[in-house]
């Protein structure tokens, strides 16, 4: 294959993970210009491209080396890994992106009388995830038939054609129309960056290095806040002991009132109403809680 010096991100076209793993990119600094076809989307800034395919292609696409990385559910990846033959290259998680979170479970009529995954013995279970379900069901030394469907799963009970299904869950909606009931959680999954094992040794890697990095500084902020809040040198104690999680808060004088203190922290989640008000009963004002963009360390 021809070396490339661009760098190339598959990500699904058109579904659930679309929109945020687009916006996920857009905060680490990258812009696409849309082409016609929507299949390639050629870097404005930086030299990533981005591939638009369907989420199933995405590990093979990596694996046969078309892409560098790809945005991907872990069921599709793990499933991937399940599966594929020795020969192609070993695929990685290098992030997960925290969106896209389900999980895939077995599930069962909901007046089936089950206990334990033993009761699955000689049962037929429909499936898009046979790799899984195989490797899950030697795991726990049961033998029982895996019907492999592209899609619908969910009613395959109903049509006579499966006994038990297992498939991906988010809210448990899906199973409740079909009167099913979810049973053992077999993979808990969220969008991840997938890649090869061994990353490229020309300025690919580094270009990849770079977007962990700003990966990491994106995650790592986005449920961060920044607290800004003044207080009195008496009362300082106090407030710090309420503020939420994180690091030392940085301390700065106030011109021209001596007894006075500017506090900033950056706290690990959300800051609630009550904290404020608990925080502001301890002796602080003029408080402030703002989102953070970036963050590089
Ligand atoms: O066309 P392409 O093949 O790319 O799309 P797709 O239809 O295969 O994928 P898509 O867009 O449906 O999902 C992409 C990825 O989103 C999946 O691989 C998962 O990693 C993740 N994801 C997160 C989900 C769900 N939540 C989800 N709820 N994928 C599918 N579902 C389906 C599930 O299959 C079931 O039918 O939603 C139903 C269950 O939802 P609840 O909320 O009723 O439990
Ligand atoms: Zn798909």
């Amino acid at each position: 294959m021809k070396p490339r010096d661009r760098l190339r991100i598959a990500m699904q076209k058109s579904g659930r993970l679309t929109e945020p793993a687009l916006d996920l990119l857009n905060r680490c600094g990258l812009t696409f210009r849309q082409s016609r076809d929507k299949l390639f989307c050629f870097g404005e800034g930086e030299p990533v491209d981005l591939l638009l395919v369907r989420d199933d292609d995405i590990p093979g696409l990596i694996a046969q080396g078309v892409c560098d990385l790809g945005i991907v559910g872990r069921n599709v990846l793990d499933e991937f890994r399940c599966t594929a033959s020795e020969d192609v290259a070993a695929l990685t998680e290098w992030r997960p992106l925290g969106f896209g979170r389900c999980r895939l479970s077995v599930a069962v009529p909901q007046d089936m009388d089950y206990r334990q995954p033993q009761d699955l013995g000689g049962l037929r279970i429909a499936t898009s995830y046979p790799g899984l379900l195989n490797h899950w069901l030697k795991a726990q030394s049961v033998d029982a038939a895996v019907v492999t469907l592209a899609g619908s799963v969910e009613i395959a009970p109903k049509l006579g054609t499966a006994d038990a299904i297992c498939d991906l869950v988010q809210s448990g909606g899906t199973l409740v129309a079909n009167q099913l009931r979810e049973t053992d959680v077999l993979l808990e999954s969220e969008a991840v960056l997938a890649g090869p094992q061994a990353l490229p040794t020309d300025e690919r890697g580094d270009m990849i290095n770079l977007l962990l990095k700003r990966l990491d500084g994106v995650i790592q902020v986005r449920e961060s806040r920044l607290l800004l809040l003044q207080t009195s040198r008496t009362a300082l104690d106090a407030v710090t002991r309420l503020l939420p999680g994180g690091p030392q808060p940085t301390l700065l004088p106030v011109a021209g009132q001596p007894d006075q203190l500017m506090l900033q922290a950056l706290c690990a989640g959300e800051v609630s109403w009550r904290q404020l008000e608990e925080i502001k009963k301890a002796g602080a004002r003029e408080m402030f809680v703002l989102p953070v963009e970036k963050m590089l360390a």
